[in-house]
Parts: structure tokens; sequence; C-alpha cells
């Protein structure tokens, strides 16, 4: 090998190393379009900053587990409040010797809760706002079972 094939070698390797670099950082690149969807929520906590950290809380959605008890007449709590995004679980657990029913129209839930039993509903209300939840069951609204959902 002379010195001239030599130097042709060696600038054929950097010019391949510079390729795979390139291509690596490319890579590297377009791999973050996943990360960027994270990122994009960046831009909200910037703007509660920018609204004023004093008022600014945290309304990350989280699974909220939330024990209920129904009984003649009433649903314990018959306030549940959450924030809108919120995975919701709600475990209805009845006793006193009546089946009841567990409705909310607007999320068109209405799920029949055998008694002694402990029926379990998921959820996830998207959108803010009172919810009126209830017992179906013949007059049982009307005797006290109902409740507020509330979605802030
Ligand atoms: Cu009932």
């Amino acid at each position: 090998m002379s010195n001239k094939s030599i130097i042709i070698w060696v600038i054929v390797v950097v010019i391949f190393v510079v390729l795979i670099y390139m291509f690596s950082a490319g890579n590297l690149a377009s791999n973050p379009g996943q990360v960027s969807t994270t990122t994009a929520e960046t831009p909200s906590g910037v703007i509660l900053n920018n609204l004023g950290s004093t008022t600014a809380t945290t309304t990350k959605p989280q699974s909220r587990i939330i024990e209920v008890a129904a009984k003649p007449f009433s649903f314990t709590p018959n306030k549940i409040m959450v924030n809108s995004g919120d995975m919701l679980e709600l475990r209805i657990t009845t006793s006193g010797g009546f089946a009841h029913n567990f409705s909310i129209d607007e999320f068109g839930i209405n799920e029949p809760l055998p008694n002694g039993q402990t029926t379990v509903i998921r959820f996830t209300p998207m959108k803010k706002g009172t919810y009126t939840f209830y017992c179906a069951v013949d007059s049982h609204r009307e005797r006290g079972m109902v409740g507020t959902l509330t979605v802030n």
C-alpha cells in the first residue's frame, strides 16, 4: 500500500464514521417524537406558571378509588369531588335488605346494586360540572338516595 491509498482509506473511514454519526443522530432526533408528546404537556405547565403559581394546582389525572355505602335510603358519601380525567373506581356496598341502583344520566351509568354486595363501577369523567347520582329503584331517589358528583 502506498501512502496515497492509506490516506484515501482514512478519508473513506472518516466519511463512513461521520455518516453513521449523522444517521444515529437523526434517529435520536426522530425517536423523541414519542417523547415530544410528553414534552407537549410542558407548555400547559408553562401556562399555569404564567397564570400565577399561587393558584396553580396539580390536576394530574389520577386513579381514584371511592368507597360508597348504599343503604335505605342514602348514599354515603353523597358528595363526591374529583378532577376531570380522573379514573374513578366506585366501590358501592349495599346493606339493609334492599337491592339498589346507581345511576348518573350524563354518563349513561345505570348499574344495579344487589343487596349485600359490593359493585365496582369504573368511569373517567372528562367534562367539568356537577352531576346527580341516584338510585333508580322505586321511590328511593325521593327518599334520599341521591347525591352529587362534582368534576372540577
Ligand atoms: Cu335504592
